[in-house]
């Protein structure tokens, strides 16, 4: 394996100022911290005097469109990007492996193009280019405010612009779960205050984040909730969709992102699991742990990985019940039950 260089802060920040077009790439199923820190970002180095572009596997979901609203930085799918000239440099914010880039890394690799720089807080993942990666941050964003915050500082910057303040902001409530879950720290707290001070709007912000659901979204909730099953006296709970159950409902993937929450929700749930069937026997499956269980070392098993509390994997599966009992067997072991 190619050994990759970790950059400090400072290097960073140099890298970042070197004035190239630049291309920045993020994860499939798109979050508000890699929508947010690509936002971000581009903004700013565009600010700067840089021309930037966005790109993703999937588009920018409708819910967070918000966050890229006033920006000129064309934020387009690998698609669009085909037969057109590929900037010089390519920088990937929030992703923890090539996989997560899907589509996007398929096509970099035929056009003999590879990630220069990797900005991402994910411990656990597969390194694919020199990098930034902390993780101790709780999002992506968190890096990015501190560059922005020295460039601010050395007068590089004016102020962060209220785009990129907005968006960094999104990407720090994101990956909290607006500032409650275990990753957030006493820095985490200061960036967002510091973020604050800017006219962001965060009751907004969090309103679109975390409470806004489309109809469709409700309606994966409710099937979430009616489908779960408990195990291990109740500590783990599982829900399952089915590819036909999906259609019957009028379902996209776009709609079953929370469903993992409603189940999480039970008092007496330690593990919370979905399990999504998609075309060609392949499954997508989300875990979150509310208490000691890492699921990120589960989900690695099965080529995937996340955070010791919020981590998943997609696997083609002849039998998913196999899966599902060694599964549920590692569980009962970490649950002692
Ligand atoms: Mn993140």
């Amino acid at each position: 394996m190619a050994a990759y260089r970790d950059l400090s802060l400072n290097q960073l920040k140099s890298y970042l100022e070197e004035k190239k077009p630049t291309l920045i790439l993020f994860h499939r199923k798109p979050d508000p911290d890699c929508i947010g820190s690509a936002v971000a970002l581009g903004q700013v180095l565009s600010e700067l005097g840089m021309q930037v572009r966005l790109c993703g596997e999937d588009p920018i979901p409708k819910r967070l469109l918000f966050l890229n609203e006033g920006s000129k930085i064309p934020a387009v799918i690998w698609e669009e990007m085909e037969g057109k000239e590929i900037p010089e440099r390519i920088i990937s914010v929030d992703v923890a492996s090539t996989s997560q880039l899907g589509s996007v890394w398929e096509g970099l690799c035929k056009a003999g193009r590879s990630v220069d720089l990797m900005i991402d807080h994910h411990g656990r993942g597969e390194r694919f280019s020199d990098g930034y990666v902390d993780a101790g941050a709780a999002a992506t964003a968190e890096i990015l405010f501190d560059v922005f915050d020295l460039w601010v500082k050395e007068g590089k910057l004016r102020s962060i612009p209220l785009i990129a303040a907005k968006a960094l902001y999104a990407g720090l409530a994101g990956d909290t779960g607006g500032f409650r879950f275990s990753n957030t720290t006493p820095q985490t707290m200061v960036r967002g205050a510091e973020l604050l001070r800017y006219p962001i709007g965060h009751d907004e912000i969090c309103r679109k984040i975390f409470e806004c659901k489309t109809r469709a979204q409700m309606t994966a909730e409710v099937e979430a909730a009616n489908a779960i099953e408990y195990y291990c006296g109740g500590k783990f709970a599982v829900s399952r969709l089915s590819l036909s159950r999906k259609r019957e409902l009028g379902l996209t993937d776009e709609d079953l992102g929370t469903m993992i929450d409603v189940i999480r929700a039970v008092d007496s749930v330690k593990v919370a699991m979905v399990v999504r069937e998609e075309e060609g026997s392949r499954y997508r499956v989300s875990m979150r742990s509310t208490d000691t269980v890492d699921v990120s070392l589960i989900c690695a098993e099965f080529g995937g990985g996340g955070h010791a509390r919020a981590a998943g994997f997609t696997a083609e599966l002849d039998d998913f019940d196999i899966a599902f009992e060694k599964i549920k067997k590692e569980i009962e072991n970490r649950l002692q039950c």
